[in-house]
């Protein structure tokens, strides 16, 4: 009776949870799934897999059918205890079974090999080249044809074939954008490359890019996004980022920064309307907040005790003399600030026109990046960029931030400096 009503609350909940499944595949979108390709690169894995999931299902049904047929068909029957004949090895059949799953890898092999080798091949002249260099746990990408040097985002115009040429600085990391193909090893003492092509038909899109090796203590949170634009929206990009980062003489207002939504609202309020000087407006960016491009928005979480003193207003001239006599110099770059010129962190010539900060990590809202520069360790653990908000604790020297330490004026300076910097 016991197992009875045991099996009966099994089969329940089994069924409950076959229906979850069920109503799981039917809902909403996927947007990393490599089921729904969106390159020539990501079309033919794709491919591979359908073959190797159609040559499977044949051998699986197969053998099983011949197994079942095997043991029901010859199965022991009441009164029918007769031994049957016992043999010993076929040659024969022995060399066709051999025969035939080597028929079978072989359809799997070539084409596996093929796919392999010719996205590893360094594409033909007029194929967009850009360099992926992996950093613990970033990412920087350069544009030789333009002289761009950007990080943690990729802009490709929808069409054009691309060259990813990869490196790394320090350990592997894996170069992964599940809906447009890869994934390759990013490796210090060798260059890989993968090419792909996005559809021409491609409406502009967002999609998630990952390091897909396990590189150390934030290798999760080491990630990238590729925008997918019209080839004008991308002319008008790469016009925008190719001017150096200069703040204009405009006075700086506030601006809005939606404060992060979490236990410790800080908030700063940037500069949103600052201008540019003289050289020009900032070119074409992706538009940030489409509630359709939801699943490319960073939810990473503000660390516990992490505040930042609400409702200071920075100024970009004043941010840019604090930044310019700060540590931040000897590791980052901005084009246009001679002071500016380290190669340890991301380049921030335009830091503000992109959507994240620390790889994917937060999205680059003005209150954000107050927190990040406060405490960057608290907010991504091991990271190089040291702890410099005053009276902060740095969870690797396991000290507080003393001599030396920004106060949360400095800071909000800083971010409206940065901010700046479409
Ligand atoms: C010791 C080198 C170092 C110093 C000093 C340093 N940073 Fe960084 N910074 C880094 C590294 C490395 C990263 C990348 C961290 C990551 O995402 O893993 C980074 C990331 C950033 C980012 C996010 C960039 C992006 O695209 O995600 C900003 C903004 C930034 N730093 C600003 C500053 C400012 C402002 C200062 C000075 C107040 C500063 N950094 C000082 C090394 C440094
Ligand atoms: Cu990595």
């Amino acid at each position: 009776m016991k197992g009875n009503s045991r099996l009966r609350r099994l089969a329940r909940f089994g069924s409950v949870a076959v229906l979850a499944l069920l109503l799981a595949a039917c809902a909403g979108q996927y947007p990393n799934t490599t089921f729904e390709p969106h390159s020539d690169l990501g079309r033919a894995i794709d491919f591979l897999w359908d073959r190797l999931l159609l040559l499977g299902t044949i051998v699986f049904v197969l053998v099983e059918a011949a197994l079942l047929f095997v043991v029901f068909r010859y199965r022991r029957r009441p009164g029918n205890d007769v031994k049957p004949p016992q043999t010993h090895g076929n040659a024969l059949l022995e060399v066709i079974w051999t025969l035939i799953p080597a028929f079978v890898l072989l359809f799997i092999a070539v084409p596996t090999v093929r796919t392999t080798f010719n996205t590893q091949a360094k594409v033909a002249a007029g194929a967009l080249e850009i360099e992926v260099i992996g950093h613990q746990w970033w990412w920087e990408f350069r544009y030789p044809e333009f002289g761009i040097t950007t990080a943690n985002e990729i802009y490709l115009p929808t069409g054009r074939t691309v060259n990813f040429k990869l490196t790394s600085v320090d350990v592997i990391h894996s170069f992964w954008a599940p809906q447009l193909g890869g994934k390759r090893d990013v490796m210090a003492n060798r260059t890989n490359y993968i090419w792909l092509t996005p559809d021409s038909t491609l409406q502009p899109s967002v999609w998630n890019g990952f390091c897909a090796e396990y590189c150390g203590a934030s290798h999760a949170r080491m990630r990238f996004r590729v925008f997918t634009v019209k080839p004008d929206q991308f002319a008008s990009w790469v016009a925008g980022q190719q001017r150096p980062g200069i703040v204009g003489s405009a006075p700086v207002s506030p601006g809005a920064g939606a404060p992060p939504a979490g236990a410790s609202p800080a908030s700063v309020t940037g500069a949103a309307t600052a201008t540019m000087a003289s050289n020009g407006a900032p070119g074409y960016t992706f538009p940030q907040n489409v509630p359709e491009f939801d699943y490319a928005r960073p939810n990473g979480a503000i660390p516990d005790g992490l505040t930042f003193t609400k409702g200071l207003t920075g100024n970009a001239g004043r941010g840019q003399r604090v930044y310019s006599s700060a540590a931040c110099i000897g590791c980052h770059a901005i084009a246009g600030n001679p002071m500016s010129v380290g190669v340890v962190g991301p380049n921030l010539t335009h830091f503000g026109s992109r959507s994240t900060i620390g790889a994917g990590s937060f999205p680059n809202t003005p209150a954000y990046l107050a927190l990040w520069i406060k405490n960057s360790r608290a907010m991504k653990p091991g990271v190089l960029m040291p702890t410099l908000g005053k009276n902060e604790y740095d969870p690797h020297l396991k000290t507080r931030v003393t001599t030396g330490g920004l106060d949360d004026q400095q800071i909000a300076d800083i971010v409206a400096y940065l901010m700046v910097l479409k």
